[in-house]
């Protein structure tokens, strides 16, 4: 099973979200439904393996914290435009909480992330250069904030590969301490 773990964004972010993703000819923009940030990829494993993450992920005891997405960004790939995104406010109890995943990951016996944690929602996949449409996008955008949100919990994901779309199902919730970091 492929598994990742994440937040789940709360509804009054992906209405917003979900306003942006127009009037930029053919991408593929993220089904509004699917709109979630990566706090951890994992990728295929064995169920027996998942069990052990499971149980990695709900021994961990992180405060909850507020979340607020901003700004627009693009990932290239040789060259090219493979994703636009929303950016996300770094706040310590989101980085707090993407260490502790890491190291109780690790623990479970998988191998380290390499990649620098780069917080971020997809929100549409492509392959293109950097089009005058695309770049007028961007900046018509950029101003763009969510409202801030308390996370209370995470989430492990499955996800079923899919011809245009992956799917994602919740595979588990886990729920943050009641002590909250504020803004
Ligand atoms: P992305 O949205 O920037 O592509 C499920 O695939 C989630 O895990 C996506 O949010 C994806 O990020 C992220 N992810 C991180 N590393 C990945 C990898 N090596 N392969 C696929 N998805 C990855």
């Amino acid at each position: 099973m492929r598994l990742f773990v994440g937040l789940d964004l709360p509804s009054e972010m992906r209405e917003p979200l979900a306003l942006l993703c127009r009037g930029l000819g053919p991408v593929r923009w993220v089904p509004a439904a699917n709109y979630h940030l990566t706090l951890r990829f994992i990728g295929e494993v064995a169920p027996d393996r998942a069990e052990e993450v499971d149980f990695a992920l709900a021994s961990l005891r992180v405060p909850g914290f507020p979340l607020r997405l901003g700004g627009l960004g693009v990932f290239e790939r040789n060259g090219r435009i493979a994703s636009l995104w929303a950016g996300v406010d770094r706040h310590p109890g989101l980085d707090r909480l993407q260490a502790k995943i890491e190291t109780a990951l690790q623990r479970a016996g998988l191998p380290a992330e390499r990649r620098r944690f780069s917080p971020h929602v997809s929100l549409a996949r492509l392959e293109s250069p950097l089009t005058p449409t695309i770049a007028a996008w961007l900046q018509a955008n950029n101003l763009f904030r969510t409202p801030e949100a308390a996370i209370r919990h995470f989430t492990l994901f499955r996800s079923y590969l899919g011809k245009l779309h992956p799917t994602y199902t919740v595979e588990a919730e886990y729920a943050l301490e009641s002590t909250f970091i504020p803004s």
